[in-house]
């Protein structure tokens, strides 16, 4: 017995110096990558702006990331999830966790002095933000889906946050106007979505590449974990509800059979997580295309053009990748609504290419 103790002990003693020297060498690896604050700071000059305000947007969607991670890895086990009884603009049942998540992002916005403005898929209308001292002299407004995917929630698959920055273009020291949302995506001032996945992620662009920051939920710290991500020029991944396949245009259906063909480097994978964060992200560390086109259900598609498909086509664009509607540049579109939809193609150049020609030949 006592030689059994001793031998329990020698080996007790060797897993917890194993366990201490594993987690030195996360803590030594992730001390050698930046933190995002870090990365702020060394890249601010590049932002067009004043080198502050960047920082304040970046930082403010940084801590409400945190804060809804932190609701959205507990929501199975506090009565949180399931529908809050009521429904958005969307017609959509509202899960608890999209109206906790909108109201994190808008407070912390609004908290950080940078926004003269909101606009959010879970509110009918903008929010005017006067700012502490009733100036309105904020310049920016942002543009969020604050939980994109959330009736994934109940079943424990990833889901997202997306959020679009302008700055305004009334004037200065005046309540923000509709026009101020109604900007065409290349005015975009920066643009990213966060993921709610196996790791959280916070993936931006200010207009100079795209750059992901993995958290360390231990220590609250997001780390550079993907420094200039970018879309391959070809993929082998399409992303598309099949499901809706008989109400497509001639076009899609056209480009879903030349993916399943069996020639050249196809059939492709099908991959669809319906979370458009999800879908995307892999597709943008893989290669590979989401659609959401136009049906017989959806004349218009599902996606939101201005805080769902300008902010991913943003980055898509500065990762290399493309973002069109099936015809035309996704960021060129001039909006008339703010919840306005459109048709959504996107992901690696060469890919979004094909299926236009598809669209192209069917019209
Ligand atoms: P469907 C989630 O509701 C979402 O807006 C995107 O995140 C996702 O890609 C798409 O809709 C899924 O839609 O009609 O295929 O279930």
């Amino acid at each position: 017995t006592t030689l059994f103790r001793s031998i329990n002990s020698l080996i007790s003693q060797i897993y917890r110096y194993l366990c201490l020297k594993h987690n030195y060498i996360i803590f030594i690896m992730e001390e050698r990558n930046r933190t995002l604050g870090e990365f702020i700071i060394e890249h601010q000059n590049s932002f067009q702006y004043s080198t502050g305000e960047l920082s304040r947007i970046i930082n403010s969607i940084r801590l409400a990331a945190k804060v809804v991670n932190y609701k959205v890895n507990k929501a199975g086990l506090v009565d949180i999830v399931g529908a809050a009884g009521e429904q958005n603009i969307q017609g959509e049942d509202q899960q608890k966790l999209d109206v906790y998540a909108n109201e994190v992002f808008i407070q912390t916005l609004i908290n950080r002095e940078i926004v003269c403005g909101i606009a959010s898929e879970e509110n009918d209308d903008f929010i005017t933000v006067a700012g502490s001292d009733n100036s309105h002299n904020n310049k920016y407004v942002v543009l969020m889906d604050p939980l994109d995917g959330s009736s994934n929630i109940d079943v424990n698959v990833s889901v997202g946050t997306i959020f679009s920055v302008f700055r305004r273009i009334t004037p200065v020291g005046t309540p923000v106007t509709i026009e101020d949302f109604l900007q065409p995506g290349v005015n975009q001032v920066a643009a990213g979505y966060v993921i709610y996945g196996t790791s959280t992620m916070l993936v931006y662009t200010t207009g100079h590449g795209v750059n992901g920051f993995t958290l360390n939920p231990a220590i609250g710290t997001f780390y550079l974990s993907h420094p200039d991500m970018k879309y391959s020029e070809d993929g082998k991944i399409y992303s598309i509800n099949e499901g809706n396949y008989v109400h497509f245009p001639q076009g899609v259906k056209d480009y879903i059979k030349y993916c399943q063909l069996e020639e050249g480097d196809r059939p492709y994978t099908s991959r669809y997580i319906g979370s458009l964060v999800s879908d995307f992200h892999r597709n943008m560390i893989k290669g590979g295309i989401y659609l959401y086109p136009t049906s017989s259900k959806a004349p218009n598609g599902k996606l939101r053009l201005l805080y769902e498909c300008n902010p991913m086509a943003f980055i898509a664009e500065q990762a290399g990748g493309k973002a069109s509607d099936g015809y035309k540049r996704i960021m060129e579109i001039q909006p008339t609504e703010l919840h306005q939809r459109v048709p959504f193609f996107c992901g690696s150049k060469n890919m979004v290419e094909k299926a236009e020609e598809f669209m192209a030949k069917a019209k």
